[in-house]
């Protein structure tokens, strides 16, 4: 693809101040007429007016009334050019598209026989002809004729007028929203739904009418999303002074679906999966995933909609801001500590390890090949922690003004990071050009960390230095702002804690500590997203994790001793863990006991991907297998513990709260350690495990467990169980698909690929399989006879005729091919070379060209 650039940014010459829109719904032919009243912009010269369209079966234009022949404008397969227009005029042009026909899910398409559509980000152009870029706001009007029976319920963004019949067993309907917005927030759904409904009365005493729409028979499941719903709509009130701005909110569920979900205006997309939840049916991880979902999407409300980005490069200025966001919501809805170790386990698995490859790109890059590849984790994860380090640096009341400057001063608009921190510098008097280094260059920052001890002074001298690797495109880095919460421990719960920027290349601290020599405890909370090199002995490592106040470094203290153990396990494959270790961490499991959820976290083993990152060259295999040995340790050092908790009956009357949920996330996770125990019952004791458990969280822990063992009976009646209860539920058998997929091996891969209910078409079953495979079991995937990358690319092959963004997504699991041991290195280059001489998509092509750069 040629190559976008931020640099070449020109204002559209156009104003579209109206948009009416009317659809004449038909699975196979629909006819969109769109009315557009344009206007030239002062000083906007005498450009041609070019409208984006891609895929339309252009049928007629008409301008001020005036039917335009081909001598009046210009078509291509991605344009349509008008090359001489009044200064103020109407354009209306007629369409035809196939929604039944459209499997990249990108514009208006069919899933579960209901239209639905995806516009973002450059999904409206292949429903008609129109400037789709962010930086075009316009007023629309949305009118909407379908089949009666097929489509009782039809929905766009605002505020619906009555229904009326059209005659001929259909019916019609307009939709007004009365704010102005870009394209890509456009949305209609229109079918045959069962709805969820409720009210919330916002802050100024306005009721809004919500509607949670699911397939038939699937209401009850809508509950919790409409409750998240209802939590959202009051934390955006209380935290950020936010109001609901319409009189309704309207979410529909869809089976097919590329993403988590879409904020269009008063009308959020979901991906079935993050909306339909219950006690049999989902774990505590899918409700709490659906409260995160569900937040983020209706926290675009105004972070997205209201003020969105003047380019797509700007992505960051809403993603970044709106996952920080929910973040925080699901913090104050949960526990923070452990809210806050879950989001950089995400951070660290996914986003160090885009920064350590050929992907790495800054959280605002300046420049991309191919749109749908720009929503990755660095934008979205690290551009959260960026806005976390611009609230830690000027506080939570400044962090709040601006906030409130930023609203104020550029609702309706469509802006820049620029602008954005215009705001923070207006309320605070600080410069943010340095900080904003953090949008522009990429790579994760090491901070190395070297202390000494004046006994006589009683003083401890800290220096720090930083530094940035080189990262594709950027070779030298310059020192980055990095907000550093630091503390002395003094070993008994005594903690002197304070907070550093450490802006400059190096920098030399000292502080006073009264008594003995005290333990220093660095990036506390994990206050910035960096690497923190510190030469420490093990013993010493375990001394900090005892001393340790703040919870974020207990955990963290726990990974790094566990990582350094897998890793010096993996130079030799008979060598055991070593007993001091393993009991250090058992007994901060169990000194955990009554915060349950972050004993679960304790127990937790780096996942190979992020081991991975440690080494060059990376051995998969050896990693899997040094953590596997490690897991078994601490198992048998946790037997009597493990025993004891799952004797304990789970919570009843079930509730997905998190307390309950904490409780259940440590019996999940001793479940899967018993698995690991290497015990000749173990089988036995899982399938009882699996067949009494009481909740889905326990009942996937056992089978993924039992998955675990490899072949045996109870691993076999497990997944026949399982299959045999969730035949019927999609959103299930997912779990059952990845579970398999996740511990099996590359023939694992083909057959579920073989089974009749694998479908191509489906994103949620294609990841279940090949995405989770190639993210979640290195050691197979990267199998050195190159087994895991013939499975996958098979399947990506088949994927990507259908649904570009779909196969990119998954190529990307190819980015760490060059730190592989020389075998799978070269089988997994062959594999891309042979992608790379394949007809790709656009998307997948720009992942490959990138990823052998
Ligand atoms: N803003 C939404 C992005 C999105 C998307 C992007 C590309 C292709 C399909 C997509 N569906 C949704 C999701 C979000 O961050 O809220
Ligand atoms: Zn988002």
């Amino acid at each position: 693809p040629v190559a976008v650039k931020l640099a070449d940014y020109s204002p559209y010459p156009f104003e579209i101040e109206q948009v009416d829109l009317a659809f004449d719904l038909d699975p196979d032919a629909t006819k969109v007429s769109a009315t557009l009243k344009i206007s030239r912009k002062p000083g906007g010269g005498t450009a041609a007016l070019v409208l984006d369209g891609e895929a339309l079966d252009l049928k007629s234009i008409h301008l001020d009334g005036r039917l335009l022949g081909p001598e009046d404008y210009a078509l291509t397969e991605k344009a349509l050019t008008l090359p001489d227009v009044p200064d103020a005029f109407e354009l209306k042009t007629i369409v035809e598209i196939s929604p039944a026909k459209n499997t990249a899910l990108s514009g208006l398409y069919i899933s579960g026989g209901r239209f639905c559509t995806q516009c973002e980000s450059v999904g409206f152009r292949r429903i008609t002809f129109y400037p789709d870029r962010p930086d075009v706001m316009s007023r629309f009007f949305v009118t909407l004729t379908a089949d009666k029976a097929a489509c009782p319920i039809m929905l766009s963004n605002g505020t619906p007028g009555d229904v009326q019949d059209a005659g001929n067993g259909r019916h019609t309907i307009t939709w007004d929203d009365p704010h102005k917005k870009p394209s890509y927030l456009f949305a209609l759904c229109a079918g045959d739904y069962d709805v969820y409904r409720d009210t919330f009365t916002t802050m100024s005493g306005r009721e809004i009418a919500l509607a949670v729409h699911v397939d038939k028979g699937d209401a009850p499941r809508a509950a919790w999303a409409m409750d998240s719903l209802k939590r959202s709509m009051k934390w955006d009130e209380d935290t950020y002074g936010r109001e609901y701005d319409l009189g309704v909110f309207n979410i529909v569920a869809v089976r097919d679906f590329n993403f988590g979900a879409m904020e269009n205006k008063g009308l959020n997309v979901f991906n079935s999966a993050y909306v339909l939840a219950d006690e049999d049916s989902a774990t505590d991880a899918d409700f709490e995933a659906i409260e995160s979902i569900v937040g983020h999407e209706y926290f675009h409300n105004w972070t997205g909609n209201r003020i969105t980005c003047r380019d797509w490069f700007q992505l960051c200025l809403k993603e970044g801001l709106t996952v920080f966001r929910d973040q925080n919501f699901s913090a104050d809805m949960r526990s923070r500590p452990v809210q806050r170790i879950k989001d950089v386990i995400r951070l660290r698995g996914r986003q160090f390890a885009e920064d350590a490859g050929p992907l790495a790109h800054p959280v605002r890059p300046d420049t991309y090949g191919s749109i749908d590849n720009l929503y990755t984790a660095t934008v979205y994860e690290k551009g959260a922690e960026v806005i976390g380090m611009l609230r830690r640096i000027i506080g939570p009341e400044a962090y709040r003004k601006g906030m409130d400057l930023y609203f104020e001063r550029h609702d309706g608009q469509a802006v820049t990071i620029e602008d954005f921190y215009a705001c923070f510098a207006d309320v605070t008097g600080r410069d943010f050009t340095q900080f904003r280094r953090w949008y522009s260059q990429a790579g994760t920052p090491q901070v190395t960390v070297a202390e000494s001890w004046n006994a006589d002074a009683g003083e401890l001298t800290i220096q720090l230095s930083q530094s940035t690797p080189p990262t594709p495109g950027q070779k030298d880095k310059l020192p980055v702002p990095i907000p550093l919460e630091l503390a002395l421990l003094d070993g008994t719960g005594g903690t002197d804690a304070w907070t550093v920027v450490l802006d400059q290349p190096e920098m030399t601290l000292t502080r006073k500590a009264t008594g003995a020599r005290p333990l220093l405890s660095v990036n506390r909370d994990f206050s910035a997203p960096i690497r923190v090199e510190r030469d420490l002995t093990r013993d010493q490592r375990i001394a900090l994790v005892v001393a340790e106040t703040d919870p974020f470094n207990q955990w963290d203290g726990v990974q790094t001793l566990v990582t350094e153990e897998i890793l010096k396990l993996s130079e030799g494959s008979q060598a055991q863990p070593d007993d001091q270790l393993v009991d250090a961490v058992a007994s901060a499991v169990r000194k955990a006991a009554g915060d349950p959820a972050f004993a679960a976290l304790l127990t937790r083993l780096p996942e190979v991907g992020e081991l991975f990152l440690e080494r060059s060259p990376a051995e998969p295999v050896a990693l899997h297998s040094a953590r596997k040995r490690l897991q078994a340790a601490l198992s048998r050092a946790l037997s009597d513990t493990i025993t004891t908790t799952l004797a304990a009956p789970s919570p009843t009357p079930y509730e997905p709260s998190a307390e309950q949920a904490g409780i259940r996330a440590l019996r999940a996770a001793f479940i899967t350690l018993l698995g690991a125990s290497g015990a000749p019952d173990a089988g036995d004791t899982l399938l009882a495990l699996y067949n009494a458990a009481p909740n889905m969280t326990e009942r996937l822990a056992a089978m993924r467990a039992l998955t675990a063992l490899g072949t045996c009976q109870a691993r076999d009646t497990a997944l026949a169980d399982f299959e045999q209860r969730w035949k019927h539920n999609a959103i299930v058998m997912d779990k059952w698909f990845a579970v398999q997929a996740g511990q099996g091996t590359a023939a694992t891969v083909a057959e579920l690929a073989a089974h009749p209910d694998f479908d191509l078409k489906n994103p949620n079953r294609v990841r279940s399989v090949a995405g989770v495979f190639a993210s979640a079991n290195l050691a197979a995937f990267h199998a050195p006879d190159g087994s895991g990358y013939k499975a996958v690319e098979d399947i990506i092959l088949k994927a990507d005729a259908a649904n570009p963004a779909l196969a990119a997504r998954l190529l990307t699991a190819f980015e760490q091919w060059r730190r592989l041991e020389p075998k799978a290195r070269a089988a997994a280059e062959a594999t891309l070379k042979r992608l790379q001489n394949a007809k790709l998509s656009e998307n997948s092509a720009d992942i490959v060209s990138r990823a052998l750069g």
